[in-house]
């Protein structure tokens, strides 16, 4: 059995969802989800890892879904519930979805794939009570695939057992002591490890409470915490950049209250992109609180963390999480002395199985003796890893969101006015990244409104660029291929 769901047998009267001004207890999970599971099932014994899609708004039926899903043997697929149409496709055909269950509010989005004979459509609002019998679930089974993007054009599909999951949960529970009386504020989107691991099941396995903000809003996140129930906060550099920078306007008694309200916190954390100084130092002001800076990937949950107890160093992500095996590699995948900058690779129970449909990109990601191989630069000093970059200048991260400049590149090459194009990320005090494009074009003309306007149903929001340089042709080497490190300096002149 599920370990997550069992586990909730044990918190049944406790509250632990709050979402829409509404409070529900693990009960009211453990009995929606069994619904929705006998539904999917359909009379049939198993889903026997069927992959099913699911787009609702965070929240109540969110978890529901997610739980009724893996109750009956099924692959969870969360979707974005702000991708456009293309996307959300991309996503349904790559992982060969069998099912989508979604909410009113998403009908007419996903109404372009009931062309597909092969997909079945549950809509949340219509299941009504069933009984029935439910599979066991072994936890080597496969859980969860969740999209994320890489070096190569097209985001993979992560997938995850439910084995490796609990070990991602287990080793937060543990490093940053979750108890029962916490009450997280998930503002974070459900469609990344972020949110669903970190925040949302890490609270459900203990027994804590999780309460949604359907999306991110600098006033709502203030006003929840004013309400002095919630006492852990997890989130992106960008988010804790536009409260700093909300705060930052509001009257003297405003801010006074709020930073009293955030002094009773128990923890809060940063992570999923690297956390400018600046912002550690003006939360520490506002709050008075140290944050605490983690480092993950969707492959591998969290692998290294700054201390709950003991110091908190700006700029560093910490030490390994437990059970997670760490080390540094040079470029032949051997160890490099203490000091020396090498990559960050990765072993243990929360490492990923393999990514959908993709052997061969999973045998390559991986070393000869089994070492995950993140692609992030660190070094080890003073008894902390700081993180120096990245392998590959294709990976963007802006917003916390990991962002392929060759997907980018695919779809620009797409418009009848673009010869040639390349995307870089410029560095950016609050999104991290900046999204820049140099153009080469048919046409000097080219209106950049009506680039961005074309973009909107091809690409999500924050995958579309947000600066253009348009150039007679793009910088070279002697070998022809584009100097991306050339393009941003360009961008800078
Ligand atoms: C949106 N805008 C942007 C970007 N995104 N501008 C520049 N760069 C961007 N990346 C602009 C919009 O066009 C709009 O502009 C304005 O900002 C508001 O847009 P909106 O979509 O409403 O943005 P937001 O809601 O304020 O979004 C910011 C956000 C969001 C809340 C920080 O990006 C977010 O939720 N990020 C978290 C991603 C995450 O969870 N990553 C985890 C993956 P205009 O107003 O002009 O129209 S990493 C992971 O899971 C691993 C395991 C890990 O380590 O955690
Ligand atoms: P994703 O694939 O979306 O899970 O993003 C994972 C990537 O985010 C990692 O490979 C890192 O490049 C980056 N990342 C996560 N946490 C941190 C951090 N604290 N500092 C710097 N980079 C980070």
């Amino acid at each position: 059995m599920i370990r997550l769901i069992k586990n909730a047998n044990n918190y049944l009267k406790r509250r632990a969802i709050i979402s829409d001004g509404a409070d529900y207890s693990y009960k009211n999970l453990l009995d929606a989800s069994e619904i929705i599971a006998l539904h999917l099932l359909n009379s049939t014994k198993d889903l026997n890892e069927a992959r099913i899609a699911f787009i609702v708004q965070p929240g109540f039926d969110y978890v529901s879904i997610q739980w009724g899903i893996w109750r009956a043997g099924g692959i969870a697929v969360p979707l974005c519930i702000s991708h456009p149409i293309a996307s959300i496709k991309y996503v349904i055909e790559d992982s060969q979805v069998s099912t989508i269950v979604f909410s009113r509010e998403y009908e007419t989005l996903i109404s372009p794939l009931h062309g597909n004979p092969e997909l079945r459509f549950f809509c949340i609002e219509e299941f009504n009570s069933k009984s029935g019998i439910l599979p066991i679930i072994d936890d080597n089974r496969r859980a969860m695939i969740i999209y994320t993007s890489g070096t190569t054009g097209s985001p993979k599909g992560v997938v995850s057992t439910h084995h490796n999951i609990e070990a991602q949960i287990t080793s937060l529970i543990v490093a940053w002591e979750w108890n029962q009386n916490d009450h997280i504020l998930n503002v974070l989107p459900m469609h990344h490890v972020h949110g669903i691991v970190n925040v949302l099941c890490c609270a459900l396995w203990i027994g804590a409470c999780c309460e949604f903000l359907d999306k991110f809003n600098p006033e709502k996140t203030f006003n929840i915490f004013c309400k002095n129930e919630v006492n852990i906060f997890m989130a992106v550099p960008t988010i804790y950049f536009k409260l700093i920078s909300y705060y930052n306007e509001l009257p003297g008694d405003a801010q006074q209250k709020i930073s009293e309200s955030l002094k009773r916190f128990r923890l809060m954390v940063s992570g999923s992109a690297a956390l400018p100084i600046s912002i550690f130092e003006k939360w520490k002001q506002i709050s008075g609180h140290t944050l605490l800076e983690r480092y993950g990937m969707t492959e591998i949950g969290m692998a290294i963390s700054n201390p709950y107890k003991g110091e908190r160093k700006a700029g560093y992500i910490g030490q390994p999480l437990p059970d997670v095996q760490i080390r540094l590699v040079d470029e032949n995948d051997l160890g490099v002395y203490e000091g020396d900058p090498g990559e960050i690779q990765i072993k243990g129970t929360n490492v990923f199985k393999e990514y959908w449909g993709k052997p061969t990109e999973t045998l390559e990601s991986f070393t000869k003796d089994g070492w995950f191989k993140t692609g992030d630069i660190s070094i080890f000093e003073n008894g902390s890893y700081k993180i120096l970059g990245r392998d590959s200048v294709d990976i963007i991260k802006s917003g916390g969101y990991k962002i392929s400049a060759l997907e980018i590149e695919e779809v620009l090459r797409l418009h009848p006015q673009i010869k040639d194009c390349a995307v870089v990320g410029l560095p950016d005090e609050e999104w991290g990244e900046i999204i820049a494009a140099g153009l080469v074009v048919s046409d000097k003309e080219l209106n950049l409104i009506e680039l961005t306007e074309w973009l909107k149903n091809k690409l999500p929001n924050y995958k579309t660029p947000r600066k253009y340089i348009i150039l007679d042709d793009l910088p070279r080497n002697v070998m022809g291929k584009v100097t991306k490190k050339e393009l941003i300096s360009l961008f800078n002149t």
